[in-house]
């Protein structure tokens, strides 16, 4: 049997724009997801956009217990911003009350609630001003994050700012998933820094509010492993951890933005605009605790032809595709248990053993239905077996001294997700469409209630 330290987080992850619904009333304003929805509805999986999301506005009651009937003991999800400040300026009254009455409903089934304030939804208000590519962003977002400090910091003990932050930066300016779907790789550094700075900000205010807690952030983590020991391709897994991982992991633990990546930046004439206070504000603002969001690991080698100074991250390494991986076909990612090992070393040995959790592991799966049982439940031994398999990492890698306090799996029920809509599902309950979002837990609910219950399995 592995067991788990005691106290350890059992729960799940969502956010709001995937999961509350009500997305065009109770006075939130727009978001961009609601906008390109409106503008391009082809670019999403069946016409599904962010409208009716999962209906938790109207259904949170009902989920806060079917969170408590298969054991957890912390849920993950955010807080709209353009629901709370429709106009970015002034408070939403309906906004407060259903937070708070949400909030207090985890709180009184015992579930812990982590509340992280910005999940890939960006206000359209902001958009209009150049989003994150703007700096006015960054005291934007402060106030935002302070408002929510002062609204619900009774309730709330533990924040975290973002949620996987490059993915708002790739998907928005390299690779077409988000609004604005352009492709730009100085403007991508750009809006990683400004939002980099917005984080920093938010971490100051709360810090300034003495809220009785914790904040921090979470990353998605994809550990680089390079195609061989040859030194182009260890240069490759180099540049890929520095853009992508450490570029937010370093300032956010450290206080410091790596030399190298500076100078890795600099020698592509990628460096952003700064502001001259703002080295003194990262390394004042570090987080108290990180998660991380792991799903794949990234394979890389040494680019073939690129173009120098780089004009895509490609230019600096590749995707290397290693013959021995095994495929969740769904989702089309590798799927390598191994890796969490490996970033609970990393966070042990690189990040002064800094309190984590894995705030998001999980696999999608399309059509789940045609493996409903002689019950109409889902027979999900496929996630059961993913699950067994990062745990036993996870653990390995607790018991060699790493200071991870908890595990929580995208997602506790099937959700929305971006251009994907409904089509592949994640949760411990499903949800019918077709039937006012009715949710039925799957086999892996059950499971997760003894692994919670027995603090292992
Ligand atoms: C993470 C995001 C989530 C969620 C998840 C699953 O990167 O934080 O919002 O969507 O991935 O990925 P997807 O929904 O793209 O299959």
């Amino acid at each position: 049997m592995i067991r788990f330290p005691d106290n350890f987080l059992w729960g799940a992850a969502a956010s709001a724009p995937q999961t509350e619904g009500h997305s065009l009333l109770n006075g939130k304003s727009e978001t961009t997801w609601d906008k390109w929805f409106e503008m391009n509805p082809e670019k999403f999986n069946e016409n599904q956009g962010p409208k009716d999301t999962s209906n938790t506005y109207e259904m949170y009651q009902e989920d806060v217990k079917n969170m408590q009937k298969i054991g957890m003991n912390s849920y993950r999800t955010s807080i709209s911003w353009a629901r709370l400040l429709p106009d970015g300026k002034t408070l939403n009254p309906e906004a407060v009350t259903f937070y708070r009455a949400y909030f207090q409903d985890m709180l009184d089934h015992q579930i812990e609630p982590i509340i992280n304030l910005f999940h890939f939804d960006m206000p359209w208000w902001l958009m209009e001003k150049g989003g994150w590519e703007a700096r006015e962003s960054v005291d934007d977002f402060a106030f935002y994050a302070q408002t929510a400090f002062e609204q619900f910091g009774d309730l709330i003990h533990n924040w975290t700012t973002f949620n996987e932050p490059m993915v708002h930066v790739e998907c928005g300016y390299l690779y077409g998933f988000h609004y604005p779907a352009i492709v730009d790789m100085k403007k991508a550094v750009q809006v990683g820094y400004h939002t980099l700075m917005a984080h920093v900000m938010a971490v100051q205010a709360f810090k300034k509010s003495q809220v009785d807690g914790k904040i921090g952030i979470i990353l998605n983590v994809l550990p680089a492993y390079s195609r061989s020991d040859s030194p182009e391709d260890l240069l490759a897994k180099k540049d890929s951890d520095l853009l992508n991982t450490q570029s937010f992991l370093d300032p956010a633990v450290l206080g410091e933005i790596p030399v190298d990546l500076i100078n890795l930046l600099k020698q592509n004439d990628l460096l952003p605009t700064v502001e001259k206070d703002d080295k003194q504000l990262i390394r004042d603002n570090t987080v108290d605790f990180v998660g991380i969001n792991y799903y794949q690991p990234r394979r890389v080698q040494a680019p073939k032809n690129p173009h120098t100074p780089a004009v895509m991250p490609e230019d600096l390494y590749e995707p290397y595709d290693w013959p021995d991986k095994k495929i969740n076909p769904y989702r089309g990612w590798e799927i390598y248990p191994q890796a969490l090992y490996d970033i609970a070393m990393m966070m042990k040995n690189q990040y002064r053993n800094i309190p984590w959790y894995v705030s998001e592991n999980g696999m999608g799966v399309a059509e789940e239905s045609r493996f409903k049982d002689e019950n109409g439940m889902i027979d999900d031994q496929y996630r059961i077996d993913f699950i067994k398999e990062h745990l036993e990492q996870l653990h390995k890698g607790i018991e060699a001294g790493s200071n991870c306090f908890g595990y929580h799996m995208w997602t506790f029920i099937d959700c929305w997700s971006w251009l994907n809509g409904y089509r592949n599902r994640y949760g411990f309950y499903s949800v019918d469409l077709d039937n006012g979002f009715k949710r039925t837990v799957k086999k892996s609910g059950l499971w997760f209630k003894d692994l919670a219950t027995n603090n292992g399995f």
